[in-house]
């Protein structure tokens, strides 16, 4: 198949499972096209059958705000005349379903098959917002297929947005389980942190929803009872917030802020427990990822977090309980029975659950399900 992705290029999850989306289905033979606004971040070597498109933007003085939307969708109109695309896959509905939909109806009926997929935010944040809803809803009805990213998402949607039963798929995000691995450099653990200090890890956008200074009080708590590292990976808002609440109480000097990566495999595979106190959460890719480095992770009980961190894995406590995250930490960390275990259990839910093996494939029929059905016909 001849495939168009649009996706957010820059750091983020519905970017991120967007890039390495299309890097497996070109590894089975599909042609793929990014068109976005700059190269995805995790599209940073060659790959046969993979094309990048950069959206081009006239910055007319006129324009306060240049009409990114327009743009996209000329190029997603251009890419698909050109390359004959058979369908084009967008990743977070606002505004790329939107586009996508401009770039169909410009093509009059030979315009390329919309499918979108909705990852969190676009629904249940951004896409509520008055400003975006009627759009947002008005484009996703008008897809020609509508995946989330997990069962939470898809009840959401339904309910936010009144879609029909049985007209959004749920394919759950995947991972690379032999890229994502346990130990892939047992040597960078001592770079990281002390010796005999346990590393406990966050990474995140660093936006408010995350709670990054959630992340710093339960690790406070651990800080409290034995030798510990808090690394924070990422960057955003919430930093400066972060790295107040780690002064205020005396940790500053056992968190370290190692700002933005793009491979987050060799960290991921340093840490002893993965910390995600997100306010709200439609999947957790990064628990994932850190899952299928056989980390266990302790995070909140909130959307989509408690079909990925199965209790064996870990453990979920109320937004906000940080004193009884700490205590879960404390108690995986402390006895490595206990901590083996929900090593073992994470790494096999990813491999098991959630592997790029067992999703891609998912994604090719749901694919193929749209191209049969019948032009305009909402599957
Ligand atoms: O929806 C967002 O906030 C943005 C998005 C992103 O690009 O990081 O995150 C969402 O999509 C990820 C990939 O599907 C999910 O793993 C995250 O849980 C989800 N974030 C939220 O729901 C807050």
């Amino acid at each position: 198949m001849k495939i168009g992705i649009t996706c957010y290029p820059t750091y983020g999850g519905s970017g991120a499972v967007a890039t390495e989306l299309g890097l497996e289905l070109a590894r089975r033979g599909h042609e793929v096209h990014f068109i976005s606004y700059a190269q995805p971040f995790r599209l940073d070597t060659f790959q046969e059958g993979v094309f990048f498109h950069e959206v081009e933007m006239d910055d007319y003085p006129l324009f306060e705000h240049p009409p990114y939307s327009l743009a996209l969708a000329v190029a997603i109109h251009d890419v698909a005349s050109a390359r004959g695309l058979d369908l084009v896959h967008v990743h977070y509905a606002i505004p790329h379903a939107t586009s996508a939909w401009i770039a169909r109806e410009m093509g009059e009926g030979a315009g390329p098959r919309v499918l979108t997929t909705l990852h969190g935010t676009d629904i249940t944040l951004v896409g509520q917002h008055p400003s975006f809803k009627s759009i947002t809803r008005f484009s996703v009805l008008r897809s020609d297929g509508i995946s989330a990213v997990s069962e939470y998402l898809k009840k959401e949607t339904e309910d936010r947005f009144g879609v029909a039963p049985g007209r959004i798929e749920v394919i759950p995000n995947f991972v690379d389980v032999a890229r994502y691995r346990p130990g892939i450099r047992p040597e960078l653990r001592e770079r990281l942190a002390g010796a005999g200090e346990r590393i406990l890890m966050h990474i995140s956008n660093f936006r408010a929803v995350k709670r990054v200074p959630d992340a710093v009080h339960a690790f406070a708590r651990v800080a409290r009872t034995m030798p510990a590292r808090l690394i924070l990976v990422g960057d955003g808002p919430e930093r400066p917030v972060a790295v107040r609440e780690a002064r205020r109480l005396g940790v500053e000097d056992r968190v370290t802020f190692l700002g933005k990566h793009a491979a987050v495999e060799e960290l991921l595979s340093s840490a002893d427990l993965f910390l995600l106190p997100s306010e709200s959460e439609s999947f957790g890719l990064a628990a994932l990822e850190a899952m299928a480095c056989g980390v266990p992770v302790i995070g909140t009980h909130v959307g989509g977090l408690p079909e990925v961190v199965a209790p064996e894995a870990g453990a979920l406590l109320p937004v906000g309980a940080t004193e009884a995250m700490g205590d879960a930490a404390v108690a995986l960390l402390s006895d490595p029975m206990r901590w083996r275990k929900a090593s073992e259990a994470a790494r096999h839910i990813a491999v098991s659950q959630f592997s790029a093996e067992r999703i891609v494939p998912a994604y090719e029929a749901w694919y193929r399900s749209v191209i049969e059905a019948k032009p305009g016909k909402t599957p």
